[in-house]
């Protein structure tokens, strides 16, 4: 048996003694070796005992460590006069005899209390807005969701419908073929024409937004940003359906359905796009009753909205179809937004209130129209410029032409498809039409009438093809002006359609040029160089198509067919038709565009002038500023949403 050493806590178990080996001559020796273990056996449970007590202190003793140590942080201001403190950050108390030691020590605890219970409480208070900002962000990503859901459910089911609205009847979409068969075939060349031009496109621009006829490929001007949205497609339509070229039509309606994507990153002028694509698409809605048309024309002007998010609520002239960011043209003054393109977005907008039943297309032009009533206007004159930051004009320069032009269009329009019932707005009109007429509208020495252009005070005495249209504008708007006026603004419409036509006739070309001035002896021509270009643009044609409509006089279809055939003359090559560069040019040179308004207006008007009245009669329709017909809305007791009196 080996002698049992002590053997530290490491768990061996401690030998025994067998009772039947004890005996005499060794009891000395083995009480003695007994004792000595005993004694070891006690020092050693001395030993764990103080091991365990260093081990097993109550947790209490711990925490007065650890609060010490916070209230050194926590709670500076324990010190007072009679407290300082230790290096080591604990709180030393100067004696002041055993009573004061014990009730400081009283009041220490307590103090030790009422901290821990307000740790506690923060600890407390932490979790909970921890716990309770975790559930609103889970609130807040839930409403997020909604918000996704409903947008896509939107999408899915398109445009809310109105349903107690009723369609407003499509009439006068006849053919329209004229009882004279000289004139049935200069309708007929005119749709050749329209052919030849859809065709071209078709075969080497199809998709892009316009034609280049010589290059034979595509083009695009900054106005559509750089996409390929497929402008000419959108803008002949309607030409196609009133001219009876279906299959074409049918075309074009494909394109649109499989191609035409508004998401595209691209900065759009707002009323190009409003003109052109909103007025096409609606227009081919109410022609074919094809739905697609509308909810494309929808989702376009949902984009176009952003555009109004300015200070004063004057949209900006261009934005991105995709981010929303709006801004003005850097050359525009003062960063202006211009009138002819915020003032020419009404009758598309009132009909997407009227389809959709969003009120907000028609609160978005009325209180364009509102704000423009409460300004001041020099002279009674609207200057083409607005700054939608500050709300106050940029240069006082006034014109018919461009810049201004369609602005006073579409106040007449507004009137005439309100069925007559928008007052304000013919009201408007009259007014601005009355000091137009007062300061820019003059009589050259030859006798020809001519729209000058206002600019600070001073009137220039220059007229451009743009302002030419403003013939048939004050035809139109014969009817129901003031003071028995009828007979004198049809016949400021004949001396414009006049005057314009004469700065054809004075070309080499036959074809009008940009501007014409009357001035040290020129009557309506051009002096400058980069004003002599024609672009294949509609104006002189559609005021001869007003004036006809008004009057019968034939001489307006005759002055339409020496368009027609100069056009076809200087303008058409293999690929299409081409604006020239100079119109007193017996060789002129080609700008290579073939513009998407030559097949929305300038075909059109032409079409229309040789066809008979019940083709798209106006007591029915209205064109808007790219010759898109839209129908007039016999609202009769139905009010639109969003023109009740306390939204206005
Ligand atoms: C067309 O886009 C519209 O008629 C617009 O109002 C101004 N001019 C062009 C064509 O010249």
């Amino acid at each position: 048996m080996t002698t049992p050493a002590l053997l530290p806590l490491s768990g061996r178990r401690i030998p025994t003694l067998s009772p039947g080996a004890s005996s005499f001559p060794h009891h000395r020796a083995t009480l003695r070796l007994s004792e000595k273990f005993i004694l070891l056996l006690i020092l050693s449970a001395f030993i764990t005992l103080c091991f365990g007590a260093f081990f097993f202190l109550p947790d209490n003793s711990k925490h007065k460590r650890f609060d010490l140590g916070l209230e050194d942080v926590l709670i500076p201001h324990i010190d007072s006069p009679k407290e300082g403190k230790h290096a080591s950050g604990q709180v030393v108390i100067h004696g002041q005899g055993a009573h004061d030691e014990h009730r400081h020590r009283e009041e220490e605890e307590s103090l030790r209390d009422k901290i821990r219970a307000d740790h506690e409480r923060a600890l407390q208070e932490a979790k909970e807005k921890l716990r309770k900002s975790r559930e609103e962000l889970q609130a807040e990503i839930q409403t997020e969701k909604n918000k996704v859901m409903e947008e896509l459910k939107k999408k899915d089911a398109g445009p809310k419908p109105l349903p107690p609205v009723p369609m407003p009847k499509v009439v006068g979409v006849s053919d329209g073929e004229p009882a004279e068969p000289d004139v049935k075939e200069k309708r007929d060349k005119i749709r050749e024409m329209m052919k030849h031009a859809w065709d071209s496109y078709r075969q080497y621009g199809w998709g892009h937004n316009e034609l280049k006829p010589l290059a034979k490929k595509g083009h695009s001007t900054n106005i559509f940003g750089n996409s390929q949205l497929g402008a000419t497609i959108v803008d002949a339509l309607d030409s196609l359906y009133i001219m009876g070229l279906h299959d074409e039509f049918k075309d074009g309606q494909e394109w649109i359905e499989q191609n035409l994507d508004f998401g595209v990153n691209a900065e759009v002028s707002v009323f190009e796009v409003n003109i052109r694509f909103i007025g096409g698409l609606l227009a081919a809605y109410y022609l074919s009753g094809q739905e697609m048309f509308k909810l494309k024309a929808v989702q376009l002007a949902e984009k176009l909205l952003p555009a109004f998010n300015t200070p004063t609520g004057i949209p900006w002239a261009m934005v991105n179809l995709k981010s929303g960011v709006g801004r003005n043209w850097g050359w525009a003054s003062a960063g202006s937004s211009i009138l002819a393109e915020f003032g020419t977005l009404h009758m598309e907008f009132v009909h997407l209130t009227y389809l959709t039943g969003n009120p907000a297309y028609y609160q978005k032009v009325m209180h364009i129209r509102k704000l423009l009533a409460k300004m001041d206007r020099p002279n009674g004159l609207y200057p083409n410029y607005l700054n939608p930051r500050t709300g106050r004009w940029g240069q006082h320069h006034t014109s018919v032409g461009g810049l201004g032009d369609s602005f006073y269009e579409y106040l007449l329009k507004a009137w005439l498809m309100s069925d007559k019932t928008d007052t304000e707005a013919r009201k408007t009109y009259d007014e601005a039409i009355e000091a137009i007429e007062r300061h820019l509208i003059r009589k050259s020495n030859g006798g020809l009438t001519f729209i000058g252009e206002w600019k600070n005070g001073h009137l220039e005495r220059k007229m451009g093809h743009l302002a030419c249209f403003a013939g048939g504008m004050f035809a139109l708007g014969a009817d129901g002006s003031p003071d028995d006026k009828a007979g004198h603004y049809l016949q400021l419409g004949a001396e414009i359609a006049h005057t314009c036509h004469e700065s054809y006739d004075r070309t080499v070309l036959k074809l009008g040029p940009e501007a014409f001035k009357f001035d040290s002896g020129l009557e309506a021509v051009a002096v400058r160089q980069n004003e002599k270009y024609y672009i294949l643009r509609p104006e002189v044609i559609e005021t001869y198509w007003y004036m006809w409509r008004f009057t019968h006089d034939p001489k307006y279809r005759q002055w339409g067919w020496e368009a027609a055939q100069a056009i076809d003359k200087y303008c058409r090559v293999s690929g299409g038709f081409s604006g020239v560069k100079d119109v007193y040019s017996s060789n002129p040179t080609y700008d290579d565009v073939q513009q998407s308004f030559f097949l929305a207006e300038t075909l059109k008007y032409l079409y229309l002038l040789f066809s008979s009245d019940d083709l798209m009669p106006f007591d029915s329709w209205v064109f808007n500023t790219e010759a898109h017909p839209l129908p007039v809305l016999h609202l009769g007791n139905i009010t639109l949403p969003g023109s009740e009196p306390s939204q206005q």
